[in-house]
């Protein structure tokens, strides 16, 4: 399978930019309404991409007009980060094709995977393949996901779930510290990987501040994702952008 059209934006403008930001928005949290205004701000801050999901969405509903408030307002990319088959949307323009690597649950590694393809397939949505990795247990995605958790600082598991990822055809590498977490994965661990991995690397969960997304980025993450820093104050998002992209 051949890169699509937003895959191939993505590696593009790694190679262009360094670090990328993807702005999360999760319409569990945020209005439609608010969503239009954020994903403006974002694209206006200079993000790169946006990325649409949470752990309890529920209805495809929810999904299409979520997605339509996002792209009334704002011309980036717009990514699927789905929770299971409902997640799939017509609206957007590609979907995280993932597999949440380290559930203990056939449902989340393939089963809802499985349910979902026709429908990504009949709505010619672009499916990027990604590769799913939960660090820590005390998350709403490790609880929805029936999560067998990575420690954080266990920088050598991390390394075999990225190399198992990448030989089996996956495409990107996903790095989750869970949504809200205290504090994000340690950067030695970003570093392990990128060291051992080649596909690019997402790392997201518990980044708020410029010098948090500045560690990640040095050590070697190709995207940094954040969803809170941008509902608590989203006045933090450009310094977090300057601090990845190259000057
Ligand atoms: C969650 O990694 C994302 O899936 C973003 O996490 O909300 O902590 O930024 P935050």
């Amino acid at each position: 399978m051949k890169p699509g059209k937003v895959e191939q934006y993505l590696i593009d403008r790694i190679g262009e930019r360094g670090c990328l930001h993807i702005a999360l928005l999760d319409p569990l949290r945020v209005s439609p309404e608010e969503a239009e205004r954020q994903a403006r701000f974002c694209e206006e801050s200079g993000s790169d991409a946006i990325m649409v999901g949470g752990s309890t969405v529920h209805t495809q509903q929810m999904m299409d007009h979520f997605i339509k408030s996002v792209k009334n307002s704002c011309s980036l990319p717009v990514i699927i980060f789905p929770n299971n088959a409902q997640s799939v949307s017509r609206f957007a323009d590609a979907i995280w094709f993932m597999s949440l690597l380290n559930s203990v649950d056939w449902y989340y590694i393939i089963g809802a995977q499985m349910q979902g393809a026709l429908t990504v397939k009949a709505f010619g949505l672009e499916a990027i393949p990604m590769g799913y990795v939960v660090f820590g247990g005390d998350s709403t995605v490790a609880a929805m996901g029936r999560v067998l958790p990575v420690p954080p600082e266990r920088e050598e598991v991390a390394v075999c779930y990225g190399l198992a990822a990448q030989y089996l055809g996956m495409r990107f590498l996903y790095l989750e510290a869970g949504s809200g977490a205290p504090q994000p994965i340690p950067a030695s661990t970003v570093e392990a990987v990128k060291k051992m991995v080649s596909i690019p690397i997402i790392v997201g969960g518990g980044i708020r501040t410029p010098e948090d997304a500045q560690r990640i980025a040095s050590a070697g993450a190709d995207i940094i994702v954040t969803g809170t820093a941008l509902e608590r104050d989203s006045s933090v998002l450009p310094s977090i952008i300057r601090a990845i992209h190259k000057k």
